[in-house]
């Protein structure tokens, strides 16, 4: 398991400063925003190669109109499908193996297409593009759920699992976000062990979207779980303030102070559990 740190968390400090900080206190791999404008794609590359993480992934920002894979205006879809392939070069360019995908717009909790089969063969449709894209360039795609007040079609990982099934195509997978698990699951371990082999990515927040070991969830069961899976991805840190918008804490201006003290905690929290369990 790799530890990672999505740095969407660290709001719109300059990279280098994120990496430094992620460097500092021993992450293994980093996350960055799936917003391909905000970075120098060489610079970029150059950071994470030279700071030699063992992978990279990039977490794309479904939020705003014209990032909706199933919506009813076609000229949505496409600019999503432009928006996700835009990614998809920026993770090549850039070194990361891995984007994260979502077959609706962040907070569009209301189907829009005329039937659920409608949509469910756009979600499919629309992330096959997606990943014969991903493919040329030797990427993954994982399907991402979210909880039912930020999306109404896939919310739980066997959902995620029948989606990237109907998909059929080897570099789509799944990942689990506990704190959206935590509100759609009936049993985290169990819904991790049935994902199985699908499971290849993992954002890492406790029950309230807080750091791990600040909430309720059964953390030593959690990790038993992955490792009876064998998951050998990404263990990503995000914390994201509370707010029902998961976006709207970064575009205020959040504390940095806490920042050094987040990453330093949330590494030791997570490798002492694997360590231990
Ligand atoms: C992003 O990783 C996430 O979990 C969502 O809540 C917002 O896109
Ligand atoms: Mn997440």
């Amino acid at each position: 398991m790799l530890y990672s740190y999505n740095i969407l968390v660290f709001g719109d400090e300059p990279v280098k400063k994120s990496v430094d900080r992620l460097l500092r206190y021993g992450y293994d791999a980093i996350e960055l925003v799936g917003e391909p404008d905000r970075y120098d794609w060489e610079e970029t590359r150059k950071l994470i190669a030279d700071g030699g993480f063992q992978a990279a992934s990039v977490c794309n920002i479904y939020s705003g109109e014209q990032r909706d894979l199933t919506s009813a205006d076609p000229e949505k879809r496409e600019n999503a499908v432009k928006y996700v392939t835009k990614t998809i070069s920026m993770a090549e360019a850039v070194g990361a193996g891995t984007v994260i995908i979502a077959p609706t717009e962040n907070m569009r909790i209301k189907r829009e297409l005329p039937s659920a089969e409608d949509e469910w063969a756009m979600a499919v449709e629309n992330i096959r593009r997606c990943a014969r894209e991903a493919e040329k360039r030797g990427i993954q795609l994982v399907i991402e759920p979210w909880n039912r007040f930020e999306t109404h079609l896939v919310n739980r990982l066997e959902q995620a699992v029948q989606l990237a099934s109907d998909v059929d195509m080897p570099n789509v997978a799944i990942m689990g976000d506990l704190f959206h698990m935590n509100i759609e699951e009936a049993n985290i371990p169990r819904a991790i062990r049935d994902a199985g082999k699908w499971l290849r990515h993992t954002h890492i927040a406790d029950n309230q979207r807080d750091l791990p070991g600040k909430g309720h969830l059964d953390w030593p069961e959690i990790i038993k779980a992955l490792k009876d899976i064998g998951f050998t991805g990404s263990l990503v840190l995000e914390y994201i303030p509370p707010h029902a918008d998961p976006y709207f804490a970064f575009r205020e201006k959040v504390d940095d102070s806490v920042y050094d003290e987040h990453a330093r905690y949330a590494i030791e929290f997570m490798r002492d559990l694997v360590e231990r369990e």
